[in-house]
């Protein structure tokens, strides 16, 4: 039985990483069984490379260079992760995926949407996500929300979210296309919403597609 599988895409800021905890409290505390994980990293060896990626230090990575580490953490994290918990009949939440390379490395870099596509496919070895929440924030508002959550710990701000507004812009421009493309698996959110708001919405479409708990994916059966 195939699993069922979630990803949570946006620009810095939209509020994924808040979302999807949210959500993954939703579905445990109905009962049923969810694994979260993160892209890039999610993996020992993905974690490495996350480090690489988002290290500030490294201002002059080559754009293909940093394409082909972000599919690297992928490949891994789908051999080690996705693959086993959706074989498994599991539900797995993952904090972003296949759809961030479209829109940073494509719409972002400028980089080749084909090879994009092809290198996707490769590294997540087929697999798509079955329901994708685009939090559509206005970079300006996702940066300073950003900034004001670094600002007590005073770390400095990632290699990515150190980039220029109009990227952040094209960023943006890069998951509404898909959005339009998909409507089907790609859900459009205005992140400006509340929490609450954003979450019950979240959590409606999720039961809609899991359906009731028993015999749907992800549903714990009575010996575990
Ligand atoms: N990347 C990634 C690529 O370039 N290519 C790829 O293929 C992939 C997979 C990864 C970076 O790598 C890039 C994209 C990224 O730059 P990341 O940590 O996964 O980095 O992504 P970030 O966007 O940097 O994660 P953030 O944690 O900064 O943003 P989130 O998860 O969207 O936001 P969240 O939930 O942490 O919230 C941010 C702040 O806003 C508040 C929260 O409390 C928090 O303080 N907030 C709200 N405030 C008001 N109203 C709401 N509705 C709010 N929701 C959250």
């Amino acid at each position: 039985m195939r699993g069922f599988f979630v990803t949570f895409e946006g620009g810095e800021g939209s509020g994924k990483t808040t979302q999807l905890k949210t959500l993954l409290g939703h579905l445990r505390s109905a009962g049923r069984d969810v694994v979260e994980t993160r892209d890039p990293g999610g993996t020992a060896i993905g974690n490495q490379i996350r480090g690489l990626l988002l290290d500030g230090e490294n201002a002059r990575m080559d754009s293909l260079t940093e394409l082909l580490l972000y599919e690297a953490s992928r490949a891994q994290l789908v051999q080690e992760i996705v693959q086993p918990v959706l074989a498994a009949g599991r539900i797995l939440l993952c904090d972003r995926f296949t759809d961030s390379t479209v829109a940073y490395q494509g719409y972002g870099r400028g980089v080749d949407l084909d090879l994009i596509g092809r290198l996707n496919a490769s590294a997540a070895r087929g697999i798509r996500p079955d329901l994708t929440f685009f939090l559509d924030l206005d970079p300006v508002v996702g940066l300073e929300r950003v900034k004001r959550r670094l600002a007590p710990s005073r770390a400095p701000r990632d290699r990515l979210e150190g980039e220029a507004l109009a990227f952040h812009e094209r960023v943006r421009q890069g998951f509404r296309a898909l959005a339009a493309t998909e409507p089907e698996r790609v859900i459009a959110l205005d992140a400006v919403q509340s929490l609450a708001e954003l979450a019950a919405e979240i959590r409606r479409r999720v039961d809609a597609r899991l359906g009731p708990a028993e015999a749907a994916p992800g549903t714990r059966r009575r010996s575990e």
